[in-house]
């Protein structure tokens, strides 16, 4: 009785820590890389980095480090975000490769494009 007892809590030992391994190998084949990603500031009424070259798929964020609020505006209607105030971010991703302009409609002296080649 003791020792059927002891080789079933062996069992259910090793079968948890072959589930384990399991979940860990599941774990570690899920982890897909990390989707591309590409930053614009925004300072001084500039776009600081105002031509950026993706790959398709990547995301794009823009960030507002002015403390006047301003816009990121696509030149062929692709894209449009609300105004940003300091610090606010717009993220767009492009997923087809092509030139894509845009500048902020509050000021729309600033201008930048994104060029997104495979
Ligand atoms: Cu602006």
């Amino acid at each position: 009785m003791t020792r059927a007892f002891k080789v079933l809590t062996f069992q259910a030992a090793t079968l948890a820590t072959a589930g384990l391994m399991l979940t860990t190998v599941a774990a570690v084949t899920r982890a897909a890389p990390a989707p591309p990603a590409a930053a614009v500031s925004i300072d001084n009424f500039t776009f600081k980095n105002p031509v950026v070259t993706v790959k398709p798929g990547t995301t794009v964020t823009w960030t507002n480090g002015d403390d006047i609020p301003h816009t990121v505006v696509s030149t062929d209607g692709v894209f449009k975000s609300k105004v940003l105030d300091t610090a606010d971010r717009f993220s767009f991703t492009f997923a087809k490769a092509g030139q894509f302009g845009y500048f902020c409609s509050l000021h729309p002296h600033m201008t930048g494009t994104v060029i997104v080649k495979a």
